[in-house]
């Protein structure tokens, strides 16, 4: 078992907290209450989540249900509790329970204003009370400006590359600054007056950082930005790209997965605003304040997916699905992603299709599950996406079908991670193809449940995870030729030689987990605010962190 357990990661960022108190802020709440029609008395867990046609990014739902008896409506619904299943709020939570601060998010769910207190707070978790969840309100049109609008039509197709999705409406900027003075207002107010550190999450709130150092000028403010920083050539086509990088330069410390993000960063900070760059150093300067600009590559709860594999009917569930007509191919290949134009899913099912087109042989012997998880289906372009990926879908299996199925067997629905281990386990080979990606998890998870090792990982080069994951196979997603000769090399790979890459990329992801990532990024930060202030680094050196030191360069 790694050495970065949730449990010691979190007593060791309460030392290095000292006396400040946290204040963690995401768009995404780590709880939701919604009112949920009654599961049939058999499935007592809770009922089952509904595919997802919000912006749900990076987790599923898990319901749970509420310790209190709810009232029971006459339809028979009753409020319910959610907890998204991604990595990072379940990485998050443990660490808020240990600091007990204060975790402000947007409250998205159908009877969230009904479970708060007159000052929007809500003890979580619900049956151990352990930190406060402060919500945050937003109007549907707030929603559809801020959310749908420039987050997810603007800032996410500009940092990936994709200008021709971009669309820059003065409207959703306007709700994106709203929504980001909201956020900022009731952050402030939380503060209190006591030392507290503020940690923002990604793009929807690139404003905030400054608007927050305007009302509390020595707050510690640091920012992780989950998804890449275009190159400045890209990024000088935002209408508003001034404002944007002086919203993020309210930080003390601002935080992206790779170093070529920070350097992209760094010149736009340069080219655009005109800031004093030390780009050796990771450090900008603009009006008066010093932001650091570090690179934390984000991972898994690695032992956590060990664990999810390892699972007691795990071996059973493969067996039992392995014997379904639709999947028994005697090689079967995995794809998991959010439904997005990003995630390359179009070029990947390109690459099967030529693969079994030069390969005769292998028709009707592998066999491919893609999991489609529906995301941001309001956006034109997701529904376009989408509608591509499916005709591909169709040709593909109607080209090669055999009697009993299609070599593309596709699930456009939500999956919860258990059953996500299970086919991670399952398959021979996996497949990454993001066109641009800050990191991807789901590579990193595929690696954590193949239990076996007789699995292969193709990885695209465009992925964040590609620069640890040297042991994996490396492709080009917009070379689909190369692709398709690269998943042969995989299937006909010796039994050594997966066992032994894969050996080695689970020892890697086992000691670079996500615990070991907070870990990296408080350690930062601690430097920084003793820079700042004195603060005692005595909590650093007992950690031992790998992390280089802030001022090293
Ligand atoms: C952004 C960045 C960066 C997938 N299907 C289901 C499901 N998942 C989980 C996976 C994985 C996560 O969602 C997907 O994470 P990715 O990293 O692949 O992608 P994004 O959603 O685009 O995340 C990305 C990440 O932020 C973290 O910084 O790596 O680059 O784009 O954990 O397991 N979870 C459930 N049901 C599903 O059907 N429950």
């Amino acid at each position: 078992m790694s050495q970065w357990t949730a449990m010691r990661v979190a007593e060791s960022l309460v030392s290095l907290l000292g006396d400040a108190r946290l204040i963690l802020v995401s768009n995404r709440e780590p709880y939701s209450h919604g009112w949920r029609r009654q599961a049939p008395a058999a499935s007592a867990g809770g009922v089952p989540a509904p595919a997802s046609t919000t912006g749900w990014n990076g987790g599923g739902v898990r319901h749970v249900p509420l310790p209190q008896a709810s009232p029971l409506l006459q339809d028979n619904t009753a409020i319910r509790l959610s907890r998204p299943a991604g990595g990072l709020t379940s990485a998050l939570d443990p660490v808020m329970q240990a600091c007990h601060g204060t975790w402000v998010a947007w409250g998205h769910d159908s009877a969230d204003r009904q479970t708060v207190d007159a000052q929007d707070h809500v003890a979580v978790p619900p049956d151990d009370p352990q930190y406060t969840l402060r919500r945050v309100w937003l109007s549907e049109t707030q929603v559809r400006g801020f959310y749908y609008g420039f987050a997810n039509s603007a800032l996410w197709p500009l940092c990936h590359l994709h200008l021709e999705q971009a669309i820059f409406k003065p409207r959703h900027w306007h709700h994106y600054q709203d929504v980001n003075a909201s956020f900022a207002a009731v952050v402030a107010e939380e503060c209190s007056g006591e030392p507290t550190v503020v940690w923002l999450q990604d793009y929807h709130l690139a404003l905030c950082p400054a608007m927050l150092r305007q009302r509390i000028p020595d707050l510690t403010i640091m920012h992780f930005w989950h998804i890449p920083w275009p190159p400045w050539e890209i990024y000088r086509v935002c209408p508003w790209r001034r404002e944007l990088l002086e919203g993020l330069l309210g930080n003390d410390l601002l935080g992206f997965h790779l170093e070529q993000y920070c350097r992209n960063f760094l010149e736009c900070a340069e080219r655009t605003l005109g800031a004093q760059v030390d780009a050796a150093a990771g450090m900008v300067e603009y009006a008066g304040h010093v932001t650091w600009v570090r690179p934390f590559p984000i991972s898994i709860d690695y032992d956590a997916w060990v664990q999810l594999a390892r699972g007691r009917r795990v071996a059973d569930k493969i067996a039992h699905l392995r014997a379904q007509p639709a999947l028994a191919f005697p090689v079967l290949g995995v794809g998991v992603d959010r439904l997005d134009y990003t995630k390359g899913i179009v070029s990947r099912l390109e690459a099967i299709e030529r693969f079994l087109d030069k390969y005769p042989a292998y028709q009707g012997r592998v066999g491919f599950v893609q999991i489609a998880v529906p995301s941001r289906t309001q956006i034109e372009a997701y529904r376009r996406v989408k509608e591509h990926v499916e005709s591909v879908v169709a040709r593909i299996n109607s080209r090669f079908g055999m009697a009993a199925a299609g070599p593309i067997h596709y699930r456009y629905e939500q999956v919860e991670p258990a059953e996500l281990a299970v086919y991670y386990r399952m398959a021979d080979f996996a497949m990454v193809t993001s066109l641009h990606d800050g990191m991807n998890l789901v590579a990193k998870e595929f690696i954590a449940a193949q239990v076996e090792r007789r699995g292969v990982l193709l990885c695209s080069e465009f992925a964040g995870a590609a620069e640890e994951l040297g042991n994996a196979l490396l492709i080009n997603p917009y070379d689909i030729e190369g692709v398709a000769e690269t998943l042969r090399q995989a299937l006909e790979m010796s039994p050594e030689e997966k066992a032994h890459r894969m050996a080695r990329l689970q020892e890697h992801l086992a000691e670079h987990n996500i615990y070991k990532w907070l870990v990296d990024v408080f350690t930062a930060l601690a430097h920084i605010r003793e820079e700042n202030d004195g603060t005692a680094l005595t909590a650093v050196a007992a950690l031992g962190s790998s992390t280089p030191a802030l001022y090293s360069v």
